[in-house]
């Protein structure tokens, strides 16, 4: 089979890999005295089920196959949660991750399509990826291959008016194959969603354009999985899973903080950040 990852890791591996993930994300940041730690932890649960739990099929040593599946990283900024799975599935050699955000290297501080294998699409401009995934479903059923499109969104990039139009038009579309992940960890840059402009009722919203919605805790890998697999199945709706989640996860004087958007840990910061990672 082509997905090297399929039932390779058990749960336990994957909350390893999770692990690993946010001190990845710690280092590329700390490293590059910049970048969006934060916004980076909030979703390491959501990429882990979705490279290592079995549920995208891709191949690292074919990384542009055309059958294969696709993962849009639409909230962009957090480009080093990216890399650091990218590094992790084989895609290029970790030592790049320590080059975060230099200039002329690859892991720039927002994706960049064909700067580096794996990454799908040029984000960072919030509100693009969902349409962007809906092109893939609609090239994709052009070209008859029925390959799956994951699209992760921020709570505060669905503040932005494109996203609506792409979720109108994939229930349009019939566009089953097309599954979004919210990362609904409550905060955007600047504070709360609920303060800035708020987004409730979510589900009934997403329902209302005609999609499959589930919700889950974000940070809980076997959900996330179960979610997943049930969002491959939705008759001919797109679907989306809301995944509650905490801004910052796992370092406790991050969580919450939105001061922390689009700021990087000191090294001292980042030493207290270790520890807690690895032992909370
Ligand atoms: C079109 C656009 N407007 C504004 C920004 C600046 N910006 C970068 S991140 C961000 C907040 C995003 O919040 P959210 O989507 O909730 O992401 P997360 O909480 O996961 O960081 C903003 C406003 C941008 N990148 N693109
Ligand atoms: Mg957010």
């Amino acid at each position: 089979m082509e997905n090297q990852h399929t039932k390779e890791y058990d749960l336990e591996d994957l909350k390893g890999i999770a692990r690993n993930l946010r001190l990845d994300i710690l280092d590329m940041t700390t490293i590059a005295g910049s970048g969006h730690p934060s916004s980076s932890f909030s979703a390491v649960e959501i990429l882990t089920a979705i490279y290592f739990g079995g549920i995208l099929n891709f191949n690292p040593d074919d990384p542009w196959r055309q059958g294969r599946d696709r993962f849009i990283m639409s909230k962009g900024h957090a480009a080093p949660l990216l890399y650091g799975v990218l590094a992790k599935a084989g895609y290029f050699d970790r030592q790049l991750l320590w080059n975060l955000r230099q200039i002329d290297s690859p892991v720039q501080g927002h994706p960049i399509q064909g700067m580096l294998p794996g990454v799908e699409a040029t984000t960072g401009s919030l509100g693009q990826g969902l349409s962007l995934g809906l092109g893939h479903i609609l090239g994709g059923r052009l070209n008859q291959l029925p390959y799956h499109v994951y699209v992760l969104l921020g709570d505060g990039e669905c503040e932005a008016g494109q996203i609506w139009e792409a979720a109108m038009a994939a229930a349009h579309f019939k566009a089953h194959r097309l599954t979004a992940i919210l990362d609904y960890n409550k905060f955007q840059e600047t504070g709360p969603i609920s303060r800035e402009m708020a987004l409730e009722p979510l589900a009934s919203k997403w329902e209302s354009f005609g999609w499959q919605v589930e919700e889950v805790d974000g940070h809980d890998i076997a959900a996330l999985l179960n979610a997943l697999e049930s969002a491959k199945k939705t008759g001919e709706r797109p679907a989306i899973i809301i995944a509650h989640t905490v801004k910052g996860k796992g370092v406790s004087f991050v969580e919450q903080d939105f001061t922390f958007h689009g700021r990087a840990l000191n090294t001292e910061q980042a030493e207290k950040a270790r520890e807690e990672i690895l032992w909370r």
